[in-house]
């Protein structure tokens, strides 16, 4: 084995010796979603040479705008923006590749071209297959009124058929195509004996594939040693951005409305192949109030009248689906929660300016059960149900922020507000969000 030098000048074998890592940083959603992390990442893709997406499907739905155009990412990494980083479709997402073309060709329509030149896919990323996505809305519809609201994108089917072990991987569509026809008429199979009314024309569907593999071979490769390798070279600079968020998490979130794959930390190691000894700053987005799209509890939820309002200002409409999103009150049980569980080094508190004109503004920061604090958050939904929320409550600014860029520049009240949430959940605010652009945002160190 090879040796090295220690303190005392004794030989040290190779292991023990303290190798300079190369870390990757990460940004995750400490709420339901949609609290901006297509922004942020865009920011820091700016100064990356490698973003990827490790989880979710095109369930996701990331705005990023920049000038006068705004794009909506769900496959691609928000990375794809930049011309000189390479994007990353790891193992961990699940694609469906009609979906996957049509959004590269509705962003190459808005002038970013060469995405295919300079993204990777992952051979072992599993498909979700069209006849996925039907499934999906043939069981929202037989759930009722039970119905998780999910955005019918075949993400739980999809992952289903990876836990079951019948799903289908890029890597078995680029490989023996003999293989992949008998799998999938398996699999398809499979589904319309589950959904009698689900009619899959099996063979049409088979050409239309054969098409889509020539379409993507060129892209797929091993993200594992793609991965390895980057983490190998000290110089490159690597983002990963979570979908979905900490409370859609599958094993963490409010289950059973919740996506299907973990939107947390840990996500980023199985979803990528990369040890977590490489996982280095995790940073929180945090919505300066929440929403929810989509069924489940949601204890600091507005009444009617303020969600609408806040609705309205923030523009809270799915990405992906244009459904209405439910919004309330900050709620920082959850992100102390959240921060349990990924351990942000910092947070970003999106979409302050949205509260410009609110007179006060509450916080939520005990959940309430007969009277008593609950000292954690329930993992059944039923157990949410007659949940009282203690508040605490802050006066608002009632002055337009989107113009500012220092934080000694806020009104007094919008600085407190910030210190108070850093307080509460125990973590640094870094950025603060003041409009949708690139440039709305206030650094803080
Ligand atoms: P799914 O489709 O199986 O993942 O749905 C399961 C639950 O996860 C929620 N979910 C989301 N919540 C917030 N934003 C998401 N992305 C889109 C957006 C949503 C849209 O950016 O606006 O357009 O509707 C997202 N994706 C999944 C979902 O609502 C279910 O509660
Ligand atoms: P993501 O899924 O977390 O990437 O978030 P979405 O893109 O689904 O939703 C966030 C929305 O808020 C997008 O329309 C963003 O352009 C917008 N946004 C992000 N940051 C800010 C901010 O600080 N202020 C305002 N007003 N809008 C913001
Ligand atoms: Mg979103």
């Amino acid at each position: 084995m090879a040796a090295s030098s220690g303190v005392n000048g004794e030989s040290l074998p190779k292991c023990a010796r303290i190798e300079s890592l190369n870390k990757v940083t990460v940004v995750i959603g400490a709420q339901w979603g949609d609290e901006g992390k297509g922004k942020l990442v865009d920011m820091l893709a700016q100064t990356a040479d490698v973003v990827c997406r490790c989880q979710g499907g095109n369930n996701a739905g990331h705005t990023v705008v920049v000038g006068d155009k705004k794009y909506d990412f769900h496959l691609l990494p928000s990375g794809i923006l930049q011309p000189n980083c390479t994007s990353v479709i790891g193992n961990g997402v699940v694609i469906n590749l009609p979906n996957f073309f049509d959004e590269i060709r509705k962003t190459e329509e808005k002038g970013l071209v060469g995405c295919m030149d300079r993204l990777v896919v992952s051979s072992q990323a599993h498909l979700v297959f069209d006849f996925h996505q039907k499934a999906d809305g043939l069981h929202e519809e037989s759930r009722g009124n039970k119905s998780l609201g999910t955005t019918k994108k075949g993400i739980g089917p999809a992952y289903s058929s990876k836990a079951t072990r019948n799903g289908l991987r890029v890597g078995d569509l680029v490989g023996d195509f003999g293989v992949f026809t008998d799998r999938f008429r398996n699999l398809a199979q499979y589904y319309m004996q589950r959904y009698p009314t689900l009619d899959i024309e099996v063979e049409t569907e088979i050409e239309r594939y054969q098409e889509l593999r020539n379409k993507i071979k060129p892209v797929v490769v091993d993200t594992v040693t793609f991965m390895n390798k980057a983490l190998q070279n000290p110089s490159k600079r690597i983002l990963v951005e979570g979908a979905n968020a900490t409370m859609l998490d599958i094993d963490f979130g409010t289950y059973p409305m919740v996506t299907s794959s973990n939107c947390t930390v840990g996500g980023v190691c199985t979803g990528l192949g990369i040890p977590p000894r490489n996982i280095g700053d995790v940073y929180g987005v945090v919505k300066a109030y929440t929403t929810r799209i989509g069924s489940g509890s949601f204890p600091t939820e507005f009444d009617e009248a303020l969600d609408n309002e806040i609705r309205t200002k923030g523009a809270e409409f799915g990405v992906t689906t244009g459904r209405p999103r439910r919004c309330g009150w900050l709620d920082v049980v959850m992100l102390r929660y959240a921060h349990m569980i990924n351990g942000f080094s910092a947070v970003i508190l999106t979409k302050l300016d949205v509260l410009d004109e609110l007179p006060e503004i509450k916080i939520g920061i005990a959940y309430l059960k007969d009277g008593k604090t609950l000292g954690y958050i329930p993992s059944c939904q039923n157990e949410f149900v007659d949940l009282k929320v203690e508040y605490i409550t802050m006066p608002g600014w009632q002055t337009n922020i989107s113009g500012v860029r220092n934080f000694a520049d806020l009104p007094v009240n919008a600085q407190s507000y910030v210190r108070k949430v850093e307080e509460l959940i125990g973590v640094p605010v870094k950025w603060i969000g003041v409009g949708q652009s690139r440039d709305s945002v206030i650094q803080l160190f």
